[in-house]
């Protein structure tokens, strides 16, 4: 039989294609990147071949057995990466960072959501690999492991360096100052590609390790300066008004505001709260500012009234760092101060950072009778974790701050069919169909848990503050959610639909719905006034949300903003009214009050600037 000659191929040449073609098979399939003309796509589709040539490149200086072990390591390795950042991606609608990586404790609690992520044909994400290893196993021959010569050495560099060049220079064409502005992930895969954009987030990461090194205390005169201006005196009719009352502070995980007042297969998603919210304050136009540290970057903003971080959970990053959190003050000001979440304690770093924030008392999963009768999805379900909190609250010195955490309506939106009320909706997306049944039980624990104090006396003495403490729904449910809402969901209605609730209520106070345009950083202050608590010494990004100065201006951690005419998001001014784009001049005023407030409140977490305060500045 005749030898065909089959051109011989390099198995770096191999691997390089290999991986360089899936990653982009995988940005087209698994991660929802927004292209808008073919120069971004054109940018997505070499944007992984530098990278996998410098690495690749390294095994031209290996020996043939050396070089195939390189080889394999490296590909499977950058194929594990390429996948973690898919499960993410389901999960998260982001890309890993870093510090979320080390969050290995909350990994391990991931548990029922895994399950829910993971699926057989994730198998095809390492085809290539496997590929590789038969390629490896079985010599072809066509693969060839020849050394190369210098010269083709530094030819194949410098083809590398170009192509990394070039890859920039069309990047930065397509969006000036890339590198510089980090707020979203998402712009920075699609410009220099999923792994440079690790390089870069470890490079940012040894950054703000130096950061606090060299923080002197000398930045906080400029931030000071923004924050006196920033003040607004307090209402008041209202300072004072829940002086000595217990704060019952409840978290609602992943509620929107769109629920509220809203019915689906027409009935009601949340009867109880829109009862509740007519003798309360209900604040419609309040959004929540967290970013990837979730849950723990709501109660982040809530006590601190500092945004969270750009990447990764504050309550990870920067535990040990000094705050001025709302328990350390009302600590000081005679209140016992706990949290009650039936969770494990060490999730979110939640058992380290309450120290630094000042609760005296934790009450995690080991405080509560946990059985499997009693719990779904994530744990423990609402309505026996508030029946069992409240034991704990009796048991409590007077006054009492007490923060709890409710779990049941989380992601993956799991129910038994006895806690049903509703059926859930029909569309496209399982997670908005389930989303609604699981806040309606939210809704009913609620219920149950305000009837429960008025039981036992606790209720009249208690001012009850309920806040959303992110979206539930991401922006991979848009087509569904479009359909839910009956509009089409544009970066405006997304935006939008960033609000949560936020519903406090004041024994013997009237109610009001108020649509004054707020966020999670407005309430430390807000809540310490009624408290009669003052707070103009204090570094505080947020206002008294009963104040008569109260701007209508909030932030959002991606550096959307929203004003009480408009809506800024992904560099587009919107008109609140039509909800189309208008002159993005309207929206110029405040561009740059939305970046000094990120970037000042970025600059004391990182140089844990509060550090040098409380030694020089009155607080005390
Ligand atoms: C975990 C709970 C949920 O303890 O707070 O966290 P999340 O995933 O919503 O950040
Ligand atoms: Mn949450």
């Amino acid at each position: 039989m005749h030898k065909i000659n089959l051109p011989k191929v390099s198995l770096i040449a191999i691997v390089t294609v290999m991986l360089w073609l899936k990653t982009y098979i995988v940005y087209q399939t698994s991660f929802d990147i927004k292209i808008e003309n073919w120069k971004q796509e054109f940018i997505l589709f070499i944007n992984p071949l530098s990278f996998l040539m410098f690495v690749f490149g390294i095994g031209l200086l290996m020996k043939e057995k050396n070089q195939k072990r390189f080889i394999v390591v490296t590909s499977f390795f950058i194929s594990a990466i390429l996948f973690a950042n898919v499960v993410f991606y389901r999960f998260f609608n982001d890309f890993l960072t870093i510090p979320v990586l080390f969050q290995t404790s909350n990994m391990s609690d991931l548990g029922s959501s895994v399950n829910e992520l993971l699926n057989l044909s994730d198998l095809l994400y390492f085809v290539d690999f496997f590929i590789l290893i038969v390629l490896v196993k079985f010599k072809p021959r066509f693969v060839q492991y020849r050394e190369f010569s210098k010269t083709n050495r530094r030819a194949f560099l410098l083809i590398a360096i170009a192509i990394a060049f070039f890859n920039l220079g069309l990047a930065e064409t397509e969006r000036p100052q890339l590198l510089t502005r980090t707020f979203d992930r998402e712009m920075l895969v699609k410009n220099i590609g999923t792994y440079n954009y690790h390089i870069y987030d470890a490079f940012l990461q040894s950054k703000s390790s130096a950061q606090r090194a060299l923080a002197d205390g000398s930045e906080l005169a400029d931030i000071d300066n923004y924050v006196r201006a920033g003040y607004n005196k307090p209402n008041e009719k209202l300072f004072g008004r829940a002086k000595g009352k217990n704060v019952i502070l409840i978290s609602l995980e992943s509620t929107q505001n769109f629920v509220i007042n809203q019915k689906v297969n027409g009935q009601e998603i949340t009867p109880f709260l829109n009862e509740f919210i007519k003798d309360s304050y209900y604040f419609e136009n309040f959004y929540h500012q967290t970013g990837q540290g979730k849950t723990s970057d709501s109660e982040f903003i809530v006590e601190n009234s500092l945004y969270p971080l750009s990447r990764g959970a504050v309550f990870f990053t920067h535990s040990s760092n000094e705050f001025n959190a709302t328990p350390e003050i009302l600590k000081q000001n005679g209140y016992f101060t706990a949290s009650l979440h039936a969770n494990n304690k060490s999730f979110w770093n939640r058992d380290i950072m309450y120290k630094s924030l000042g609760y005296e008392r934790f009450y995690s999963m080991t405080d509560y009778d946990i059985r499997e009768e009693n719990s779904v999805g994530w744990g423990l379900k609402d309505k026996d974790f508030f029946e069992q909190s409240i034991q704990h609250l009796k048991a409590m010195p007077k006054p009492y701050y007490a923060k709890l955490i409710t779990l049941t309506n989380h992601f993956p939106f799991e129910i038994h069919e006895e806690d049903k009320f509703i059926e859930p909706y029909d569309s496209s997306s399982n997670t908005l169909n389930n989303y609604f049944p699981t806040v309606r039980y939210q809704d009913e624990a609620l219920k149950h848990f305000v009837q429960r104090l008025k039981d036992e006396g606790l209720y009249e003495n208690s001012i009850i503050i309920l806040y959303g403490d992110h979206y539930g729904i991401s922006e991979n449910h848009n087509k569904a959610m479009g359909q839910f809402l009956g509009s089409e969901v544009t970066p405006f209605v997304s935006t939008q639909l960033q609000r949560v609730p936020l519903i406090i209520h004041i024994p013997g106070q009237k109610g009001k719905t108020v649509s004054t345009v707020s966020g999670q950083i407005d309430l430390k202050p807000t809540l310490l006034h009624l408290l009669g608590i003052d707070t103009k010494q204090d570094i505080e990004f947020g206002s008294d949300l009963f104040s008569k100065d109260k701007m209508e201006f909030t932030v959002l951690r991606d550096g959307s903003f929203i004003t009480k005419d408009y809506v800024y998001t992904r560099e587009i001014c919107y008109d609140k009214k039509t909800g189309e784009p208008t002159d993005n001049n309207l929206c110029e005023p405040y561009l740059e009050k939305a970046k000094n407030e990120l970037e000042f409140s970025d600059k004391i977490i990182y140089g844990d600037l509060l550090r040098f305060y409380e030694d020089t500045n009155a607080i005390k």
